[in-house]
């Protein structure tokens, strides 16, 4: 009997498809963090203007064979760090592990993550309101592992009209999100200012996805 095919009793239902898995990451925390230095050693976090050239707040990079880009000709995957022109570092074999081993148990049996986007947030930045949909298969879900300090996470609806609701996401959470909620708007409020003692005044949050 384990985990991979039940879901425990610590595992919240938010929605149809949807899972938080609190502190499902907890204990790889240390050695993801490590993975997650040596890919931004490779690739350093960047701040990213969206299409319409704002300056997105949250500072990103990538690892796998994809990464997530925004920029004045919109927003998608590419192969290439478009500050290097070179491949993305490849996606750490203990993350990829991590994060199909949370959608297994939120019974998403066959994800097969080819994008990591790391994101990160200083206290008061914040990501409006959005939906997930530069990928080209929806019946792939999204794990999102956040590390460091907690945030407000919005969980809205199909429409951006739909009244979200707040979830707490903390050092080590895992949130799985796909099925019917695949499309659901999503966002992060600001984030308050704390010390957290592994990361100090920042949030790490990585985003697994089926980009391709
Ligand atoms: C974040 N996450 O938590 C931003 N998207 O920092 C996302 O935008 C996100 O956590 C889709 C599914 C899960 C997520
Ligand atoms: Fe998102």
């Amino acid at each position: 009997m384990n985990a991979d095919l039940f879901p425990l009793d610590t595992d919240l239902a938010i929605a149809p498809g949807a899972w938080l898995l609190p502190g499902f990451a907890l204990g790889a925390a240390a050695a993801l963090l490590e993975a997650v230095g040596e890919v931004l050693a490779e690739a350093p976090l960047r701040q990213l203007h969206t299409p319409g050239g704002q300056l997105m707040q949250v500072a990103m990079s990538n690892c796998g064979e994809l990464g997530w880009v925004s920029d004045a000709r919109g927003y998608r995957y590419q192969a290439l760090d478009p500050r290097s022109d070179r491949c993305w570092p490849s996606m750490p074999a203990m993350i990829k592990q991590l994060a199909t081993e949370a959608a297994q148990r939120a019974g998403f049996a066959d994800f097969r993550p080819d994008a990591c986007l790391i994101n990160r947030y200083l206290p008061g930045n914040r990501l409006s309101l959005h939906q997930d949909r530069d990928e080209r298969d929806f019946s792939q879900p999204i794990v999102s592992i956040s590390l460091g300090l907690p945030a407000t996470f919005l969980f809205g609806g199909l429409t951006r009209a739909d009244k979200p609701a707040r979830l707490t996401l903390r050092h080590g959470d895992a949130l799985v999100w796909g099925g019917p909620s695949r499309l659901r708007f999503h966002g992060v409020l600001p984030l308050a200012d704390g010390e957290h003692p592994v990361l100090g005044r920042q949030r790490i949050n990585l985003t697994l996805r089926r980009a391709d």
